[in-house]
C-alpha cells in the first residue's frame, strides 16, 4: 500500500507545483496587462471631424518610455499616403506628431507606444478632415518621413517567408499554453484524488 501511495502522492505534488506555476503565470500576465498605459485622449479625437490640424497629440495614462523608435504615430490619408511630416516627439505621457493634411476625408492614426512597464502598446483610430475652402492641400508622402518608421514598414512589406510574431501573437500563444497546462493539471489532479479519497476512507 505504501509503495502505491508514494508515487501517487509525488504526482499530486508535482501537479500542484505545475498548477501553481501556471496560475502564477496567468496572474502575472493579467497584472502586467492591467499596468499597461492606455490612450487617454487624442487630438484630433477619434471619430471627430476637424477643419484644421497641425499635429496629432496623444495623451497616455502614464509617462511613456523614450525607447528609440518605440513611440511612433503614423497618419495615413484617404489616399493611403502618409501625412505626418516628422517623427513623433515624446514629452512625459504625450506623443506629438506634426502633420500637414491633404484632401478632405478620413485619416487613420496608427500609434505604437512603449508603456511605462516597458511593453509596447498600440492602437488605431480615425478622424475626418473637412478643411475650409482655400486651405493648403499637402501631397503627403509615400512612406513615413520618419526614418525608423519607414525602415520598419520596409521590413514589413518585404516578402519575408516567416514574419516575426507580434507581441499580441506571442501573448496569445503564451495564454493558450497556460490554459492547456491548467487543463492538463486539472485532469491530473482530479483523477488521482478520486482514487486517493476512496483508498483513504
Ligand atoms: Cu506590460
Amino acid at each position: 500500500m505504501r509503495a502505491l501511495t508514494a508515487p501517487r502522492r509525488r504526482v499530486g505534488v508535482l501537479s500542484l507545483i505545475v498548477a501553481a506555476a501556471a496560475v502564477g503565470a496567468a496572474f502575472g500576465g493579467a497584472q502586467a496587462a492591467s499596468a499597461h498605459d492606455s490612450l487617454v485622449s487624442a487630438t484630433p479625437a477619434a471619430d471627430a471631424t476637424v477643419s484644421t490640424a497641425s499635429d496629432v497629440e496623444l495623451t497616455f495614462s502614464a509617462n511613456l518610455l523614450g525607447a528609440d523608435g518605440g513611440n511612433e504615430v503614423i497618419v495615413v490619408g484617404p489616399d493611403a499616403r502618409h501625412y505626418e511630416t516628422d517623427c513623433t516627439a515624446l514629452a512625459g505621457p504625450v506623443l506629438t506628431t506634426p502633420v500637414e493634411l491633404g484632401a478632405a476625408g478620413e485619416y487613420q492614426v496608427t500609434w505604437r507606444a512603449v508603456s511605462s512597464d516597458g511593453h509596447p502598446v498600440s492602437g488605431t483610430y480615425a478622424f475626418t478632415y473637412a478643411p475650409d475652402a482655400g486651405q493648403p492641400v499637402s501631397e503627403g508622402s509615400e512612406t513615413s518621413p520618419c526614418a525608423s518608421v519607414a525602415a520598419q514598414q520596409d521590413s514589413t512589406d518585404a516578402t519575408a517567408p516567416a514574419p516575426a510574431p507580434s507581441g499580441l501573437v506571442i501573448g496569445l500563444s503564451v495564454g493558450g499554453l497556460a490554459i492547456i497546462v491548467v487543463g492538463v493539471v486539472v485532469v491530473l489532479l482530479v483523477r488521482p484524488r478520486r482514487k486517493g479519497d476512496a483508498d483513504d476512507e
